[in-house]
């Protein structure tokens, strides 16, 4: 790469950002591994080291968006007496993974930037539900990210209900790829490890408890996160409270991430599609081209579900989906876990990203 700043390109910096990089003569970049409100941990080619979000950066933005996350670029001020640097700008994000706020607003929540790849981790003992699968799907596509689908604890149960939920998926019409791992017995670990290459992005979501940390630790070869105590087979108790991003020793850069129930549908129109390419390839040939594939005569999609041609569920969750992209909120129970230690969180993550 000729890039100017070739030396991150084990980071994950590419040409795209290059040519978006605005930054002060005195700035250097580096990306954002954690944050913890304007105080974040963050990594360039000299290793890891604390920074601020400048006062006068914070002064001209005020939406939650707006503050950096983990995943971002941001160029800053290092004086070599100073022990954390100064971020005055944020780099233009390639792709985003984000839920609406809270609440009434119609702000958003970032939960990762610049993501190559998101994982979509469902257990497939008792955490499986297309539904949700789909809704995450339109999501991840809507920020722009490839999406993946993992299914988890594949020991828990009988093959023939592995086989029947693979089965769903693919009924679904779900074109991303779909992989699935037991944490105990290790099948599959190594199809995963293989998808996960060097310099890329990765970022697990899905329901607290599926093995999200349990997955990147036995990626990490050591116990580095905390997982749940107990063999615990029950989904529900918020053990990762944060999210941080790592490097693994094959060089892929992966987040881990609290457990979510949902991420929100936010200005999901634009994923809708990826999902349902399907039905919107179907609706060229609805007789009326606003068509709603509800009751329209000589609709297309509609005779497709009648012949069987398309399964009724994947079309009822379409119409569903629809009407909850018109910035409906889904409910979401992550429990925001007040933040007790991050000194010592930034030295442990500090001691190993530079092991
Ligand atoms: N039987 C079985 N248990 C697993 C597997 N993967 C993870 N577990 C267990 O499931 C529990 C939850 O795992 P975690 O890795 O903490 O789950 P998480 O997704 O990170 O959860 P949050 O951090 O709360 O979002 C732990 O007790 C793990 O040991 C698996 O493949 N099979
Ligand atoms: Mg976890
Ligand atoms: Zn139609």
């Amino acid at each position: 790469m000729t890039s100017r700043h070739a030396d991150l390109t084990r980071l994950g910096w590419t040409e795209w950002f290059e040519a978006r990089a605005a930054c002060g003569p005195a700035d250097t970049i580096a990306r954002v591994a954690a944050v913890d409100r304007d105080l974040l941990l963050v990594m360039d080619h000299t290793g890891a080291f604390r920074a601020k979000v400048a006062g006068s950066y914070l002064h001209r933005h005020h939406a939650p968006h707006e503050l950096p996350c983990v995943g971002d670029w941001v160029c800053l001020e290092r004086h070599p007496t100073d022990e954390s640097g100064q971020v005055h700008t944020l780099l233009e994000r390639r792709t985003a993974l984000r839920r609406k706020s809270a609440g009434a607003s119609v702000d958003y929540q970032m939960i990762a930037a610049n993501v190559d790849c998101v994982i979509i981790v469902q257990s497939c003992h008792r955490d499986f539900n297309l539904k949700r699968l789909e809704r995450y799907l339109v999501v991840v596509r809507d920020g722009g990210a490839d999406p993946c689908v993992l299914l988890t604890k594949t020991d828990l149960v009988e093959p023939e209900v592995l086989a029947s939920e693979l089965a769903e998926i693919r009924a679904a019409g779900v074109t991303a790829p779909v992989l699935s791992l037991s944490n105990v017995t290790q099948e599959g670990v190594d199809d995963l490890k293989r998808t996960l290459l060097p310099a890329r992005t990765y970022c697990f979501v899905g329901s607290s408890g599926v093995g999200k940390s349990t997955i990147i630790n036995r990626l990490l070869g050591r116990e580095m996160l905390r997982t749940q105590s107990l063999s615990g087979t029950g989904e529900g108790r918020h053990t990762t409270v944060r999210r941080e991003l790592i490097i693994l020793e094959g060089g892929a850069l992966v987040i881990d991430n609290p457990g979510m129930r949902e991420l929100g549908i936010l200005g999901a129109e634009g994923g809708m599609g990826s999902s349902f390419s399907d039905i919107t390839g179907l609706a060229s040939g609805c007789r009326y081209g606003n068509c709603s594939h509800s009751s329209e005569p000589g609709c297309a999609v509609r005779e497709a579900v009648n012949s069987g041609d398309l399964s009724q569920e994947h079309y009822d969750n379409y119409l569903k989906l629809r009407g909850e992209s018109a910035f409906h909120q889904l409910s979401y129970g992550e429990k925001r876990r007040k933040d007790r230690d991050f000194g010592r969180f930034i030295k442990s993550a500090k001691k190993d990203l530079e092991e």
